[in-house]
């Protein structure tokens, strides 16, 4: 192995810029040579958690099987960027502790539930306020903000690829390897 795995796991609400800003450190890692992945939501939730909904369990049960394929990535050396809500500080906690608290760097994407309505990139705050969707995190269902995060990027204080760098200094120490 020429690098250690790694896990950036990035929470927060849904239109927060999770998978955005980590397609941006993602394209940087691979211009550097490193192997990385992206899980999200097109590659798990459509796929291996298909069979998964949006309850507490439900959402407890697609964080556990996401924190089995993170750890798998990391043994195999890989920087994987896991881009998913987990809201509840309970798997986040447990992700970190599966994974090792020395390759896991938790990363909340912190955006306004306001501007997340504003920006509504998929219409989905607009049917949840209309009740066409249940349990949406933000309006119907909780989001529990991290209380220790590793990194802290307020999305509307820096662009993506602002945010993109600080990630990328945030990971210098383990990129050196
Ligand atoms: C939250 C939902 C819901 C509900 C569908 N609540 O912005 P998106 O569309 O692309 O990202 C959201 C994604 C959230 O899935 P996660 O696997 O990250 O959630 S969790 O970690 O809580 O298990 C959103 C879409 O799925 N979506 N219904 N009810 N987000």
């Amino acid at each position: 192995l020429n690098q250690h795995g790694l896990v950036l796991w990035l929470t927060g609400l849904s239109g927060a810029g999770k998978t955005t800003i980590a397609v941006e450190v993602e394209k940087e890692l691979i211009k550097r040579g490193k192997s990385v992945y992206r899980l999200d939501g097109d590659n798990i939730r459509l796929g291996l958690n298909s069979d998964l909904g949006f309850s507490e369990a439900e959402r407890n049960e697609n964080i556990r099987r996401i924190v089995e394929v993170a750890a798998l990535f990391k043994d195999a050396g890989i920087i994987t960027l896991v881009c998913f809500i987990a809201p509840f500080r309970k798997m986040r906690e447990y992700a970190r502790k599966k994974i090792g608290s020395d390759n896991f760097v938790e990363i909340y994407v912190k955006t306004d539930l306001k501007t997340c309505i504003a920006r509504d990139p998929k219409g989905l705050y607009r049917k949840a306020l209309n009740h066409e969707i249940r349990e949406f995190t933000g309006i119907t269902s909780p989001y529990e903000e991290p209380d220790h995060p590793d990194l802290v990027i307020d999305t509307e204080r820096f662009s993506v690829s602002e945010a993109a760098q600080k990630i990328l200094q945030k990971m210098s120490p383990f990129l050196k390897y």
